[in-house]
């Protein structure tokens, strides 16, 4: 192991190059070798995020270039812990994702709850390399590991009524400094038509890197539906409720006129304050120019969920 550290520096590698992710492993591996319980030295929030997954490979993303996991995980939205890029990173270092609950309730055959132990047994873990694209403009592509949300739908057992999923996540304002600030109507909440929520992209991701999700970005569980807009990607989920109607979510309460309910990527619905037409990649560079967004983020096969609806009005 110590070793392989050593063989670093006859490759070249400036240490301006090294990424916190590489000076971690550096921190495991002489702890390690030192004899020492590296776990019990570490953070709660990094000790969680040391564990690995076991997972499959796909096919999905497997020619897109991988934004850093430094650039992932220190380039944050997530309000509950403030509204700055760099806020979660920091502030959610002691929030402690385990143990962990989801409660499944509304329109289903029972109400119940869920661990993120049997959840993560509901399906094989997949890794699944998306492009993800903000509102605001920027965009990653982020190797998640995580299942298809239809797998816990189906254990659920919705009934007939149930038309729409309710997304709620964690709310404590004693933990997490933003959510004592009236920024968005607490706790974040957000929502996807059932046939959305079935689609196969659709994921319930507890991993990225390859490793346990790092609380800045939603662990221990949270939403991610590539062809929308990031803001849908609810964080730390602790319900799940399924409703008949249309969920009015957090963002649409602080402003519908500039957040749909849809909120699906589209170059040719232009954000007040932002353009959708083209985005910044996070990490490419002062020179790279901005790329064009794709409608539907490039995944065009979930263009069958919206046909015969105006997508300028169901924005
Ligand atoms: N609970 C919660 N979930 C959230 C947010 C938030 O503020 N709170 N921000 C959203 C926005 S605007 C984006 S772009 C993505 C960012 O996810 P990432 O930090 O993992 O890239 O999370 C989404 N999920
Ligand atoms: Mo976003």
């Amino acid at each position: 192991m110590l070793l392989d550290n050593n063989r670093r520096n006859p490759s070249g590698i400036l240490p301006s190059e090294i990424t916190s992710q590489d000076l971690f492993e550096q921190r495991r591996t002489v702890l390690k070798a030192a004899g020492v319980a590296a776990a019990s030295l570490l953070l709660p929030a990094q000790a969680h995020a040391a564990q690995t997954l076991d997972f499959q490979k796909t096919a999905y993303g497997k020619d897109e270039k991988l934004t850093s996991y430094e650039d992932v995980t220190s380039y944050n939205n997530y309000y509950e812990f403030g509204t700055g890029k760099e806020d979660p990173a920091r502030e959610a270092v002691l929030f402690k994702p385990t143990p962990w609950t989801i409660k499944i309730e509304g329109a289903v055959k029972q109400n119940k709850t869920i661990s993120i132990e049997q959840l993560m047994k509901l399906a094989p873990l997949e890794e699944r390399i998306y492009r993800m694209r903000c509102v605001e403009g920027w965009s990653m592509v982020i190797p998640w590991v995580g299942l298809p949300l239809k797998a816990l739908v189906d254990w659920a057992q919705p009934t007939g009524n149930a038309k729409y999923i309710e997304f709620v996540s964690y709310n404590d304002p004693r933990h997490m400094p933003g959510a004592r600030i009236p920024v968005l109507d607490w706790p974040y909440l957000e929502g996807l038509r059932m046939d959305e929520a079935m689609q196969p992209l659709t994921l319930l991701a507890v991993g990225l890197y390859g490793k346990v999700l790092p609380n800045q970005n939603g662990a221990p569980v949270r939403l991610v539906v590539p062809w929308k807009y990031g803001f849908k990607g609810a964080k730390a989920i602790s319900t799940i409720r399924f409703v008949e109607q249309m969920p009015r979510t957090s963002w649409m309460k602080a402003s519908a006129r500039e957040y749909g309910f849809y909120a699906n990527v589209n170059p040719a619905v232009d954000h007040p304050r932002w353009t959708q037409s083209s985005e910044k990649r996070i990490g490419a560079g002062v020179f790279a120019g901005r790329i064009k967004t794709k409608m539907f983020n490039g995944y065009d096969e979930v263009g069958q969920l919206y046909a015969g609806m105006d997508l300028q009005k169901n924005f």
